[in-house]
């Protein structure tokens, strides 16, 4: 008999793997499809990915003796969606015949609120495209991968890495692929205060509302965000804050006039009110951006010296728990009440994150971190 290394590690299958993944907020929107099987966008998109510490789907893969595939999301029992189906098919397409009649077992949990328009899918699908990858031992680069993911969910292509990351719309499912532009590492002062105004799962779904076809959607996808992409671009290669605020925030104001369009405000007054606190306190000079995805809830993009500056202006106006506060730095207890002192409108939370230097993540190195 012959016991070989390499004829042992054959036979060596994991049978679980568990990961994790960030999510990553959109700064170039996502929004239409040119093709609704592959899930091939109208537009190209840029997002950053934020600290894996802060916003995280963790994944857990099994192989079962039995061919049922079984899927649990935040501890309840849920349905594979034909998209997840089609994830887990192209990865199983490209593994070793003797793995592909074993079923599964996914369990998924995110540290965030789900649907709410905080981008759950953008770490749910491609924290899952990663753990199938590791489970099935199949051999394909980040880029690859992120086509899998977009089978998934469109935002979760650009979930697989760190930094800066542009996901090119192509023509095709092979090269309409994510990658990596910046590392965190390139402007390490950046940073998300996200303001959860409303946490509650959204009634129309982005899936649907991109759906709803419009002239203003065709003028975004084909002359406004090619613009507001080369700005953008610009402006990190300058890294120059302001003409990056300034395409930030026109961004977010082109997606959500066409939503407006089509039927759908997923923005509520405290978004408008957030708009208005960030376009008060760039006079006159810009120093902060907003940003909305399908949800009500705020992100701002500031850097690192002006964080204490615009939380000051946020709890002036804005009632908050002290306990419901996540900063680098907080505000002592004492400051907190001074600065509450006529707040009325309350909100839910307050999440400073910095840029992420990693995409998904096995679990035990991320034990090691
Ligand atoms: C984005 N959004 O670029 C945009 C901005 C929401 C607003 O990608 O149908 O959940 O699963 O591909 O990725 C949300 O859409 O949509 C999204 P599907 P997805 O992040």
């Amino acid at each position: 008999m012959c016991c070989s290394p390499t004829s042992l590690c054959s036979e060596i299958i994991e049978t679980h793997v568990t990961v994790r993944a960030p999510t990553n907020i959109a700064l170039i929107k996502y929004w239409g499809k040119q093709d609704k099987y592959f899930n091939l966008p109208l537009n190209s998109s840029i997002s950053l990915t934020v600290d894996i510490k802060k916003f995280f789907t963790e994944t857990t893969v099994r192989f079962l003796p039995t061919p049922d595939i079984i899927f649990y999301l935040n501890s309840k029992k849920a349905v594979i969606t034909n998209r997840i189906q089609q994830v887990i098919n192209a990865i199983k397409i490209q593994a070793e015949p003797k793995l592909r009649h074993n079923g599964l077992c996914i369990i998924s949990i995110n540290n965030f609120p789900t649907a709410a328009g905080m981008a759950s899918s953008a770490s749910g699908l491609s924290a899952l495209s990663f753990a199938l990858a590791k489970l099935y031992q199949i051999n394909v680069t980040m880029e690859e991968l992120s086509a899998i993911a977009r089978l998934g969910s469109g935002s979760a292509s650009r979930s697989l890495f760190g930094g800066l990351v542009r996901w090119n719309k192509g023509e095709r499912h092979e090269d309409s692929i994510a990658r990596n532009l910046y590392e965190k590492s390139y402007w390490p002062e950046l940073r998300m205060l996200v303001v959860v105004l409303d946490s509650r799962k959204k009634k129309v779904s982005s899936t649907d509302a991109m759906m709803r076809k419009s002239d203003l959607l065709m003028k975004r996808a084909y002359e406004v965000v090619p613009e507001n992409i080369k700005s953008l671009e610009s402006a990190f290669a300058n890294k120059d804050f302001a003409k990056l605020c300034e395409v930030v925030m026109a961004e977010s104001d082109s997606l959500h006039e066409v939503i407006n369009e089509s039927g759908v405000d997923y923005l509520n007054e405290n978004s408008y009110r957030m708009k208005a606190m960030v376009n008060f306190f760039n006079i006159p000079t810009t120093r902060a951006a907003y940003t909305f995805d399908a949800g009500p809830n705020a992100w701002i993009l500031v850097q690192k010296s002006e964080v204490k500056n615009f939380l000051s202006l946020i709890l002036n106006h804005f009632l908050i728990q002290y306990d419901k506060l996540d900063l680098e730095e907080n505000f002592d207890q004492h400051q907190f009440k001074l600065l509450q002192g006529y707040a009325k409108r309350k909100i839910e939370k307050i999440i400073e994150t910095q840029v992420s230097n990693t995409g998904p993540i096995i679990k035990p190195i991320l034990e090691k971190l």
